[in-house]
């Protein structure tokens, strides 16, 4: 087991160094990427979302810990490409116009990497034109996007109904806490996803 309390004290201290050592630590242990991520830092991460929410922590160190994890992330990134087969298939990622929140996002991406994906990351406070751009571009079959609030959400209908306006064949997914499948059905997106696991099984049925 990826020791949480841990992964979370590191995080409150903002301390990449500490999150990388851990991350490897539970690695030469023998844990698998996908079980450092689920038992390990999303869990230490949720539990700093919480103190946020309860106002018991600021912007501020939501930052600190927020690049911690990328550290860690960045650590379990290569493994999770490697332990893959090839596919060809591309997927466009990115968090909606308006929207910084890249943490969801880049675990997807990693978690789609991981599975033989090849992911084009448009990044953060992606315009719609720009995902359709990309899309033509690199002649993908599906995009991801990845809404974190309330008000960026709509973001997701504008871009699937440019996507349908400019007769694109581009299957849609969506995910990020404030989005539903439900919602994802109102908007005319073809998949949703409540986290990165199954975000990949949706793709891949997504494709079918
Ligand atoms: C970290 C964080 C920040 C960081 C972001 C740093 C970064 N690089 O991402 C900073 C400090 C910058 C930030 C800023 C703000 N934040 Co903020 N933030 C958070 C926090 C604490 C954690 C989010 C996170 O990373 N979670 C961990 C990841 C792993 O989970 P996730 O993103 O949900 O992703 C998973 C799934 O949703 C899914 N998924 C995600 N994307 C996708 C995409 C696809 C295609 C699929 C299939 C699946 C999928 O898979 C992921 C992995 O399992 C949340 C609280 C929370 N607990 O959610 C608030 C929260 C999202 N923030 C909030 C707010 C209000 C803000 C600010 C407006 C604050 C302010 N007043 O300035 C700004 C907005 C800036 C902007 N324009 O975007 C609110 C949103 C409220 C709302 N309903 O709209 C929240 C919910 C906090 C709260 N309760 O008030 N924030």
């Amino acid at each position: 087991m990826a020791d949480q309390e841990k992964f979370y004290e590191a995080l409150c201290e903002g301390s990449m160094d500490k999150v990388k050592e851990l991350t490897q630590k539970a690695l030469n242990a023998g844990e698998t990427p996908d079980k450092v991520l689920k038992s390990g830092l999303i869990p230490a991460m949720d539990r700093i979302g919480v103190r946020f929410r309860n106002n018991e922590i600021f912007i501020p160190e939501v930052l600190i810990a927020a690049r911690a994890m990328h550290a860690g992330l960045g650590v379990l990134k290569p493994i999770l490409a490697k332990s893959t087969t090839s596919t060809t298939t591309k997927v466009i990622i990115g968090t909606v116009k308006g929207d910084l929140h890249d943490i969801g996002k880049n675990l997807v991406g990693m978690m789609l990497e991981g599975a033989g994906f090849e992911v084009v990351d448009l990044g953060i406070d992606v315009p719609p034109e720009k995902f359709i751009q990309s899309a033509k571009e690199n002649g993908a079959k599906i995009i991801g996007m990845s809404a974190l609030l309330t008000t960026t959400m709509m973001q997701m209908k504008t871009t699937v109904e440019k996507i349908k306006a400019e007769g694109l064949k581009v299957k849609t997914v969506i995910g990020g806490a404030p989005v539903t499948a439900e919602f994802a059905k109102q908007i005319g997106a073809d998949g949703y996803a409540p986290d990165a696991a199954s975000a990949v099984s949706t793709i891949k049925e997504v494709l079918k």
